[in-house]
């Protein structure tokens, strides 16, 4: 019986099919990493490994699984937890879960702008804290968000789905991308180089995956070319921006607000993070939906039990 290991509690479909498959099933059953003790022996004799953005897949994790291993199935669009190269060596294949978890992501994404640009992590501290007074005609006002200019970093699937939203908005749309972007041109996006959105964006949204290239494209450099009423968004990765830069913009206002989905080293956060006001802070949350996380479980399922019956997997990462 061909087996899996589970590095993580996941939505029940994943064990579903992959028990009505046959497949036996060995699984770390907490919503925590597993602890760094143990996680060689409990890997080793795989033929899958389901892996979250938690788990490095590296060189020793793949010695510890051993000739057996066929597939590591990252539960994630993202896969930079992953030494592909490392994977390639050893031929073991590696599959994500790309599309399913585009429109959870960019909603999120929308979130984070709305919560930044009409200051409602402040307003419902107010009123949470028994603070509030009463409506006065200059208490938290925010910037606009209609009719704003929106700077897409990355127009890949969630990039753009985040751009299609902005018509809602009347929004004028900028993009920084490696080549031009048809269905953004459609929508009379501009297509402008990073340094021109930085600088002429109301609202930055970065939607670049986590390479070499990207780490800190988000510059102190580039953070000091933003508008002082401009509102960063990283839905992306952490180590995109410079979260130290972001901090001291933030906390001498230098920009108006930022509103982060992720961190550069999760779950910890920069230091004087949170003890800004202009800032709204979320747990890594852009796909947690129950039915965008169902959609991820069945797509690693099908994945793994295509990996394990000898085809290739539907989602292949070859990048
Ligand atoms: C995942 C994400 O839930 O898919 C991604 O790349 O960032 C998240 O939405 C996370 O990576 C779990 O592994």
């Amino acid at each position: 019986m061909p087996r899996a290991i589970l590095t993580r509690r996941f939505p029940p479909a994943l064990v579903e099919q992959l028990t009505a498959a046959g497949i036996d099933i060995t699984r770390h059953n907490g919503d925590e990493p597993m602890p760094r003790a143990g996680r060689l022996e409990f890997v080793c004799g795989a033929d899958a490994i389901v892996t979250t953005i938690n788990d490095r897949v590296d060189d020793g994790l793949l010695d510890a699984a051993g000739d057996s291993l066929k597939l590591v199935a990252n539960f994630g669009v993202g896969y930079d937890n992953i030494d592909l190269d490392a994977c390639r060596a050893r031929g073991v294949l590696v599959s994500n879960t790309p599309g399913v978890l585009t429109d959870a992501t960019a909603d999120l994404a929308w979130t984070l702008i709305l919560m930044a640009a009409r200051r409602a992590v402040e307003g419902e501290r107010m009123v949470r804290g028994g603070e509030w007074r009463g409506w006065a005609p200059t208490q938290l006002v925010g910037v606009d968000v209609t009719g704003a200019t929106l700077g897409v970093v990355g127009a890949g699937r969630i990039g753009c789905a985040v751009a299609r939203r902005a018509a809602g908005f009347h929004m004028t749309v900028l993009y920084a991308h490696p080549r031009n972007q048809p269905e953004l041109d459609r929508i009379g996006a501009q297509h402008v180089d990073i340094d021109q959105l930085v600088a002429e964006a109301d609202i930055i949204s970065l939607h670049v995956p986590m390479r070499p290239e990207t780490h800190h494209l988000i510059s102190r450099e580039r953070i000091a070319q933003m508008k002082r009423t401009a509102i960063l968004i990283n839905t992306a990765r952490g180590p995109v921006v410079d979260e130290a830069a972001l901090v001291d913009a933030l906390r001498e206002r230098r920009i108006f607000a930022a509103g982060l989905d992720v961190y550069e080293n999760e779950p910890r956060l920069a230091p004087g993070l949170v003890e800004l006001h202009n800032v709204a802070l979320l747990p890594h949350l852009g796909s947690a939906t129950e039915g965008t996380r169902t959609k991820m479980a069945e797509m690693v399922a099908a994945n793994v039990i295509a990996a394990l019956s000898g085809k290739p997997p539907l989602n292949p990462v070859t990048a």
